[in-house]
């Protein structure tokens, strides 16, 4: 296969896109980031819609990736390095099933890999309480309005992006800091 279309893409919710889209995209091997709704009950839904808890969709990143310069592993890992895996349908002060953490997998692959690093990680009792992520293969993916976008990016003075989204972004530029873009 020619290398310059060997991509893959992982479709991961962490609580609030806006955050796991901005810590994600400073990874050198990511190509690009989707904001976006899966795993709900409703087609074409907005952000209103799954905000309102009704849907069951969670707020998810579809990133896709060179596998060549990062593996599914190592997003893995700066994923979860970003938000926290054992509070069930919540993170930090966003509560609700829409800011749960699941892994949607793109194939046979991507599950084994799933449950070796959640295994993994319960191993090294990362956190004092159990991993709550699930793990289920990719449903439809329904990108998010535009204004979701590059949120981060593009309102970084925002009160909610300076509180919650600029310190992940932080902790993954520590964690992951030899395996970030350059520039
Ligand atoms: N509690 C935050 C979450 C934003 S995120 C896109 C807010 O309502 O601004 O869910």
């Amino acid at each position: 296969m020619n290398t310059a279309q060997k991509r893959e893409l992982a479709t991961l919710g962490g609580g609030c896109f806006w955050c796991v889209e901005a810590a994600l995209l400073q990874l050198a091997g990511v190509e690009s980031v989707v904001s976006g709704y899966a795993g709900g009950k409703t087609q074409n839904p907005d952000y209103h819609s799954v905000c309102s808890g009704r849907t069951d969709h969670a707020e998810v990143v579809e990133v896709r990736f060179n596998p060549d310069v990062i593996d599914y592993r190592t997003l893995l890992l700066a994923f979860f390095a970003i938000h926290d895996p054992t509070t069930p349908n919540r993170q930090g002060n966003d509560i609700g099933s829409q800011y749960r953490s699941v892994i949607f997998t793109h194939g046979d692959e991507q599950e084994k890999i799933a449950g070796e690093v959640i295994a993994q990680l319960t191993a090294e009792k990362v956190w004092p309480n159990p991993i709550v992520t699930a793990v289920s293969p990719a449903p439809t993916f329904w990108r998010a309005e535009d204004y979701h976008q590059n949120y981060y990016a593009n309102n970084p003075h925002q009160g909610y992006c300076m509180a919650v989204v600029a310190p992940k972004a932080a902790k993954l530029r520590k964690v992951f800091a030899g395996r970030l873009k350059e520039g």
